[in-house]
């Protein structure tokens, strides 16, 4: 059985492992480690850093090494190898706009300097934000016919780009209004298919993220 290790609250870098797995019903156990455990734990883990997959007892790490695996699992990735270009982009995209955003949420998380985190994220609203989600939306048009999924069939590419936007648009990240997402139109309405899209949003996995 794939076991998959997170810290425990809801992020996209564990959350399209469990979508991708729960979507095509492959069973996974889900070990969640609080921050008090963390500092011990730490030295355990491959990198040093969460997510962890677990299989045949042994560790492996990566966000985009474990997606790929997850997703073949679960037949949810590619073959054809234009089309794994297009889904290793979005997986991509979603590790570098999370390094983007990563200096804001640190400064305020780790360091408690709330005025620096508030001066890294204006800059990274001011510089980054709508780059990065233009770039996505650039990807959509040029790879996908009906702009409905990034490769025409439903992916690990969806799931990602669902669940990152998703996080942006959550309100919940300081200073980003969800309504720029009006400014990357074809995402937008993307982003809302997807969200409607049954064979994800009927899965508990998706309401746990959304609720
Ligand atoms: N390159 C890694 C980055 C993973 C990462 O940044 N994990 C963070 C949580 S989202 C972490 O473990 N932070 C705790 C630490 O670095 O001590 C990946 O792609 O999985």
């Amino acid at each position: 059985m794939i076991k998959l290790i997170y810290f425990d609250f809801n992020f996209w870098r564990i959350d399209i492992l469990r979508l991708c797995l729960s979507h095509s019903k492959i069973p996974y156990e889900y070990v969640r480690i609080n921050r008090q455990q963390w500092p011990k734990k730490k030295k355990e883990f491959p990198f040093g850093q969460l997510p962890v997959m677990i299989v045949n007892d042994k560790q492996y790490s990566q966000t985009h090494t474990l997606a790929k695996f997850c997703a073949t699992r679960a037949s949810l990735y590619d073959t054809n190898e234009l089309k794994i270009l297009i889904i290793d982009q979005v997986l991509d995209w979603a590790n570098e706009i999370t390094t983007h955003i990563a200096p804001s949420i640190r400064a305020a998380m780790r360091e408690k300097n709330f005025a620096k985190s508030k001066k890294l994220r204006q800059e990274f609203i001011e510089n980054d934000l709508l780059l990065w989600f233009s770039y996505l939306e650039n990807l959509l048009k040029n790879s996908s016919l009906n702009k409905k999924f990034f490769t025409d069939k439903f992916s690990i590419a969806d799931i990602t780009a669902w669940r990152v936007i998703f996080w942006f648009c959550s309100g919940k990240l300081d200073l980003i209004d969800p309504s720029f997402l009006t400014q990357t139109p074809t995402l937008k309405n993307y982003y809302n298919e997807i969200c409607n899209y049954k064979p994800l949003n009927k899965l508990e996995e998706f309401k746990s993220i959304t609720n």
